[in-house]
């Protein structure tokens, strides 16, 4: 008999992803994936979000490897946040997870914001329990990272090109970059944002907010 021990712990996994989805969307928390390479800008973009959403509806989980200095950049802004070290693992899983998310107060949050490994190949397609998945990209990282990275931009609900501040000097090219994230997915929200100009991250901040309204302005919160 031969057990493909890889499909069953995806299978486990994904079955775990599965309740804590359910479980969220029965608070009315909405759950996303912040995905890019390390440096890319995700913490600088939920810093810059915060003020605009309000630190008392969000609440954070961070992945990395080793340290808990985006826990403190995100505590620092008064918003609940666990960290979750991987020492090896290149990517977060639905396990660690659930058990995040029992040592976070949840109570009256709209938005779980999962800031994964930094990495843009591991954390493709994993179900963690998110509604959603954004991908902070920097211009600095080059403008052909779409077309060597396709698996992970092609399961993004949003795309944030970070650094845009930066953009001339790295010589990013935007128009293939578009043009090859429209290819590939034509649903996804582009986002430009630079750490320099704090409006540039409103337009993320709406977007948020109206997939909020998308998935529960019909619902009720669940008893108990
Ligand atoms: N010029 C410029 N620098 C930025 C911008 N966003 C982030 N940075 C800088 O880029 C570096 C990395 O930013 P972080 O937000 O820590 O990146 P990260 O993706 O969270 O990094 P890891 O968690 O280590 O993967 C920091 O020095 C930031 O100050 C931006 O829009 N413009
Ligand atoms: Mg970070």
């Amino acid at each position: 008999v031969r057990i493909d021990v890889n499909r069953s712990v995806s299978e486990a996994n994904d079955a775990i992803a599965e309740k804590i989805v359910h479980s969220l969307s029965g608070k009315m928390i909405l759950c996303i994936n912040v995905m890019g390479a390390p440096g890319s800008g995700k913490t600088t973009v939920l810093e810059a979000i915060v003020p605009q959403i309000g630190a008392a509806r969000i609440a954070v989980i961070q992945g990395d490897l080793e340290s808990d200095i985006d826990k403190k950049r995100m505590e620092a802004l008064d918003v609940p946040t666990y960290q979750i070290n991987t020492h090896s693992g290149c990517h977060l899983n639905a396990v660690q997870i659930e058990d995040a998310i029992r040592e976070l107060d949840l109570e009256g949050r709209r938005f779980l914001f999962i800031e994964n490994v930094g990495n843009l190949v591991c954390p493709a397609n994993k179900r963690i329990g998110q509604h959603l998945n954004i991908v902070v990209s920097s211009t600095a990282e080059g403008s052909d990272k779409p077309r060597k990275y396709p698996i992970i931009f092609k399961d993004a609900d949003a795309v944030v090109v970070s650094k845009h501040d930066l953009s001339t000097a790295v010589g990013f090219d935007e128009s293939t970059y578009l043009i090859d994230i429209q290819k590939m997915n034509p649903h996804a929200k582009l986002v430009k944002t630079s750490s320099k100009d704090s409006s540039s991250f409103r337009a993320l901040a709406k977007w948020l907010e109206h997939e909020w309204k998308r998935f529960y302005s019909q619902a009720r919160p669940a008893q108990g």
